[in-house]
């Protein structure tokens, strides 16, 4: 039998300010996923981020840093790191956030789930998945966003915001996942939206989401507002047949 091709992995994580969670978030990712290679997408973060990660990658050639001169959001931070992933020529990609809401002990589950998938969601809102430690408001807010988004998209995956997540190489070219317009959530929903009318398969692992305990969110109005709307205009242009 010929030795199984092992898969060259790389999880991306955005960062803004977030110097007070970038070393545990690294530690956790390295020590839970030591084949993967991990790169830090910053923009320029004034608190120091880029430093940080600058002098963990002097020690450990696994991880690299990918600086970006402005704060442009959360998509195109995605987007900058998936065209160095596909360049660097990686078969596996993973996405999630460096505030440790995500939990890293589930990437492993993420990844594997791939053999069978070609996007594979960590998804709050299955059997097994959860919240931890959100506020009402914030919990409201996603489910209801997560009801809307199904609703007016007609999306079976749960947990359409999602922003833990694995893609195979082939995913990230079938969605076109250098072309997208987003930047906030509606990224995260954008790829969702688009893997599913692609004829990709998705699969939901279920995770415990936990509310950052360090740092500032960056999360805002204007974030959410972009995502109902443009989540409207993707249907209406669908049901005009553009
Ligand atoms: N490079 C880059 N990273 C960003 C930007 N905005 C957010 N991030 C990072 O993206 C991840 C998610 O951002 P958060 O502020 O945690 O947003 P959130 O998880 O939606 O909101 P909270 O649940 O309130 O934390 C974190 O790792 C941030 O540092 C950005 O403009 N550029
Ligand atoms: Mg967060």
């Amino acid at each position: 039998m010929p030795a199984p091709i092992t898969p060259r992995r790389l999880v991306v994580i955005p960062t803004y300010d977030e110097s007070e969670n970038i070393d545990r978030v690294l530690d956790a990712v390295r020590s839970v996923a030591p084949e993967a290679d991990v790169l830090i997408v910053d923009d320029t973060s004034p608190d120091g981020t880029g430093d940080l990660v600058r002098a963990r990658s002097a020690s450990d050639s696994a991880i690299n840093l990918l600086v970006k001169p402005t704060k442009d959001g959360l998509g195109a931070a995605y987007r900058a790191g998936f065209g160095w992933a596909l360049e660097h020529g990686y078969d596996q990609v993973a996405q999630m956030d460096a505030d440790l809401s995500h939990p890293p002990e589930r990437l492993p589950v993420l990844f594997a789930a791939l053999d069978d998938a070609d996007v594979a969601v960590g998804s709050r809102y299955v059997r097994g998945g959860g919240v931890r430690n959100w506020a009402w408001h914030r919990r409201a807010i996603s489910r209801g966003g997560n009801l809307y988004v199904r609703l007016v998209l007609g999306l079976r995956v749960h947990d359409t915001t999602a922003g833990f997540k694995a893609f195979s190489r082939a995913a990230l070219e079938k969605i076109d996942v250098l072309e997208s317009a987003s930047n906030g959530y509606s990224f995260q929903i954008e790829n969702t939206w688009r893997a599913s009318r692609r004829g990709l398969v998705i699969v939901e692992v279920p995770i415990t989401f936990t509310d950052r305990t360090a740092g500032r969110s960056k999360m805002s109005g204007s974030i959410a507002r972009e995502a109902l709307s443009r989540v409207l205009a993707w249907r209406i242009a669908e049901l005009r047949g553009n």
